[in-house]
């Protein structure tokens, strides 16, 4: 019996210390003062010190973002269906297939408001693109589930399946309203 309770330990121990430096290296420019780096027009920004006019980040490798200003930017940088309105509600469709969107306002609509895309694996700070507490709606599109943590309500987290949510509508069981303007994190499961 103990003989095995220490295999089962040094085990326990071997795997949380692999997670945990391999959570390190994945989280480790949003957990610092530094921001996630976007290219913006031929720039090179810090989303953590604001979007500097842009309205769409899209990520492409972990917590490195390319923005655009608009939703017709994006869609002809990116070769995406631009037969619909370039301006105004475009709704979830703006999500495309594979990424985790947050909109910074309700109903998806991006407007004037700034929407960001997540697609690589692991847990994003959304201090380092400047975007806590903002969140009103996303999209998880995408066939993992994805997690959303509030640093101020650590008792619960909030599971998204390939799915939209309107935040304000997911009232809080241990924590106070609804998850609207409260994301902090979120981690892109596999
Ligand atoms: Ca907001
Ligand atoms: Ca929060």
């Amino acid at each position: 019996m103990a003989a095995l309770t220490a295999v089962l330990l040094t085990s326990g121990t071997a795997t949380a210390a692999g997670t945990n430096s391999a959570e390190e290296v994945r989280t480790g420019k949003g957990s610092g003062t530094a921001g996630a780096t976007a290219e913006y027009n031929g720039r090179v920004i810090d989303l953590s010190k604001g979007w500097q006019g842009a309205s769409i980040c899209v990520e492409q490798t972990f917590d490195n973002f390319l923005c655009y200003d608009d939703e017709a930017s994006y869609r002809a940088a990116e070769h995406l269906d631009s037969s619909l309105p370039s301006t105004g509600t475009r709704a979830y469709t703006d999500c495309p297939s594979g990424y985790f969107c947050l909109w910074d306002n309700a109903n998806y609509n991006n407007g004037s408001f700034p929407r960001v895309q997540y697609r690589t694996l692991g847990t994003h700070n959304l201090a380092s693109i400047g975007f806590t507490n903002r969140a009103n709606s996303v999209y998880n599109n995408r066939s993992g589930w994805t997690v959303a943590a509030d640093d101020t309500c650590s008792s619960e987290t909030l599971w998204v399946e390939t799915r939209i949510s309107e935040l304000s509508n997911w009232q809080r069981q241990y924590c106070s309203g609804s998850w609207n303007n409260k994301i902090d994190r979120v981690t892109l499961r596999s």
